[in-house]
């Protein structure tokens, strides 16, 4: 018996590194899901161009994140991976939504209102960013879409965009859901405030080496209450000891929450195990990605074929959007 598989779509941006936020918020998840759904991934790297960002350096943050995601399992024969620009269907069905999305509606986005506040000069694009967004996952009639907290607003308007296009045109494109798998985690930066970000100077880099680790993890701010080494602290506050819920064993857990609140152990000696326990469990994703990195070509080919594949999809469904909306009817009966 086969029975058919939900559709889900979800995307990263190529704006930096991936980092240990996007894998234990999303990645790791996204590669569990494809057991169970048909998944599509993209590499968006039409959503990155909305902030400023190096034109020379913008091919190698795709291929960089390309070779995050296949080396974290997410191989061609369990999803569909590529990259938003190559399927040109994105940003005409974008356009086509634009004339159904009420501005205020973008407006009010918590994500348009934080990022407008960190650039200059602040873009259409920005602004529209949500509605590209829309047309990513409709493309593909999706049904669900793998999102945290942040992205959940964006969800709601891909919803109403849906709802208002539907009732304009008639009913086509589903209402997609959110899918929260996993804590649903919100990974703090080493600041141990601010949420991990690509575009923030606050990462620990998936693809860190063992060395790299320890010296990142080694600037990482911990409980701030805790000002020597002879204070007890308090794990509950402290984002490295959160860290450890992802990575470490519930015994090793146990214990450094006991000898981190009696001061028998300090912040060095928990980073240095937190290093070491990341370093462990990364390896086989660092070990794949340097082979990986080798390979470009295989690279190419990976997100080209998946980029034909997106498209077979998009296709379809663009062309039924442009008659129902009496496009590219012209001499027709
Ligand atoms: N810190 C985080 N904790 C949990 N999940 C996170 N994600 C990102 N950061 C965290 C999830 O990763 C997926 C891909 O994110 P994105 O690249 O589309 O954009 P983002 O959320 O804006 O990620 P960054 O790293 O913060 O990028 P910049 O700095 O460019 O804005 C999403 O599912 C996201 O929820």
């Amino acid at each position: 018996m086969t029975t058919e598989r939900k559709r889900v779509f979800s995307g990263i941006q190529p704006s930096g590194e991936v980092h240990l936020g996007n894998y234990l918020g999303a990645v790791k998840n996204w590669v569990d899901l494809t057991d169970d759904y048909e998944c599509i991934y993209c590499i968006v790297d039409l959503h990155a161009i909305t902030i400023p960002y190096q034109v020379d350096e913008l091919p190698e943050r795709v291929f960089d994140v390309a070779v995050s995601l296949v080396a974290s399992g997410l191989e061609p024969d369990r999803c569909i991976l590529f990259v938003q620009s190559h399927v040109p269907e994105h940003v005409e069905l974008q356009w086509l939504f634009n004339t159904v999305t009420p501005l205020g509606d973008l407006g009010r986005m918590t994500q348009f209102k934080d990022k407008s506040e960190r650039v200059e000069s602040v873009s259409a694009g920005l602004l529209n960013y949500p509605v590209l967004q829309a047309a990513d996952i409709l493309l593909y009639l999706a049904e669900y879409v793998p999102v945290g907290e942040d992205q959940r607003q964006h969800l709601e308007l891909t919803r109403e965009i849906a709802r208002r296009w539907n009732g304009r045109f008639g009913e086509y494109f589903p209402e997609p859901d959110a899918l929260i798998i996993g804590p649903g985690r919100r990974v703090l930066g080493l600041d141990g405030v601010a949420k991990m970000s690509k575009s923030q100077d606050n990462i620990i880099p998936l693809l860190a080496t063992p060395d790299e680790l320890a010296s990142v993890i080694r600037t990482a701010v911990t409980d701030p209450a805790r000002k020597r080494r002879d204070d007890p602290g308090n794990p509950h506050v402290c984002n490295i000891f959160s860290l450890h819920g992802a990575f470490s064993t519930t015994a090793e857990r146990e214990e450094i929450e006991a000898r981190c609140q009696t001061a028998e152990i300090g912040c060095v000696d928990c980073k240095l195990t937190l290093a070491n326990n990341i370093a462990e469990n990364l390896a086989p994703i660092r070990d794949r990605a340097d082979e990986l990195r080798a390979k470009p070509r295989l690279i190419r080919e990976i997100l080209s074929e998946g980029a034909g594949r997106a498209r077979a999809i998009a296709r379809p469904v663009m062309a039924e959007a442009y008659d129902r909306m009496g496009l590219r009817r012209v001499g027709s009966e």
